[in-house]
């Protein structure tokens, strides 16, 4: 193994370590910040003290590991410079991105959601190409953790450990999405979708089971686990959906990728949009490559 390849190789391992560490703490303190901070994060959403809590936990973990030159998140207006400089004689030159608690809205109704990381080699924003893994942590009844790789898709499932930190099992390898899907969810409102995306939710309607629970986490993991497909898709209001290209929609189009399925924000794979800034949002449809690929049709047809 080439000295590039150890240091990607540790890379990666370094922040699941940080991020599967962090995911304890980060529940454990869910209870006592179901409240909304007083600020507002760079895409003009309100910020949870959850929110600000899981960001610097994770900023202090991941800012610590060699090779990672940038820290970027949801929350933070820019990317974080946590290792320019060369450390410990190694080059520093991975990009992590974050969302630190996707779906904290959640937390008002104790429903499902997860924290979001991509680990991009070069500086952000970045296209989705560009990334080494991805993962997430799904805080659900259990807290697990999915890790995609070059090497493919594992789950772990992640426990408080006793005085040695976390306890992490892998309880499934090479995982793929299921070839006969199941379940789909769609975001924002009927009347707000395009003429196209409504024609192919009618279809879908009467095949698939809905599954949506408004954390993208969640709702990812079902395809993930079922087979089938999760879209924000382009709205009358925000033409460009709701979801973040850098945080959300790359992270999540490179782990199914590597599941065996599709990602697109209707006309294009999401893993090839150019990035234009570190906050730009992006229509996400995810899940069976058959099904997104109809939903392409349908969203050119139907212009
Ligand atoms: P809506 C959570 O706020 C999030 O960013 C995604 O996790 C989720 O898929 C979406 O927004 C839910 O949006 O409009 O259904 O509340």
């Amino acid at each position: 193994m080439s000295g590039s390849d150890r240091l990607e190789a540790s890379v990666i391992e370094s922040v699941f370590d940080a991020v599967a560490e962090t995911a304890p703490e980060i529940r454990a303190a869910l209870p006592g910040r179901r409240v909304e901070s007083d600020r507002e994060n760079p895409s003009g959403e309100t910020v949870m003290a959850a929110d600000v809590h899981a960001d610097e936990l994770l900023e202090e973990r991941i800012g610590l590991i060699d090779g990672v030159s940038g820290y970027a998140s949801e929350e933070r207006e820019t990317v974080v410079d946590v290792g320019s400089e060369p450390k410990l004689g190694s080059e520093s030159r991975y990009a992590v991105a974050v969302d630190p608690l996707d779906g904290s809205s959640n937390l008002r109704s104790n429903n499902a959601m997860g924290t979001v990381v991509g680990v991009y080699d070069g500086s952000l924003p970045a296209r989705g190409r560009d990334l080494v893994a991805a993962g997430y942590v799904l805080y659900g009844p259990i807290t697990t953790m999915v890790v995609a790789t070059a090497d493919g898709v594992r789950e772990e499932v992640v426990t408080r450990g006793g005085d040695e930190g976390v306890e992490r099992s892998v309880v499934r390898e090479s995982i793929s999405l299921p070839s006969d899907p199941v379940v789909y969810g769609f975001g924002g409102r009927v009347p707000d979708w395009t003429d196209g995306f409504r024609v192919f939710a009618r279809e879908i309607e009467s095949e698939l089971k809905l599954r949506y629970g408004g954390a993208m986490v969640g709702d990812v993991n079902q395809v993930l686990t079922y087979g089938g497909i999760f879209a924000y898709p382009a709205l009358a209001d925000a033409p460009n959906g709701k979801l973040r290209l850098q945080f959300e929609a790359n992270p999540i189009a490179f782990i199914i990728e590597r599941a065996g399925g599709a990602a697109s924000d209707g006309t294009e794979a999401i893993l090839d949009v150019d990035p234009e800034e570190l906050h730009q949002r992006v229509p996400l449809h995810v899940g069976n490559e058959q099904l997104v690929d109809r939903l392409e049709a349908a969203v050119e047809s139907g212009q």
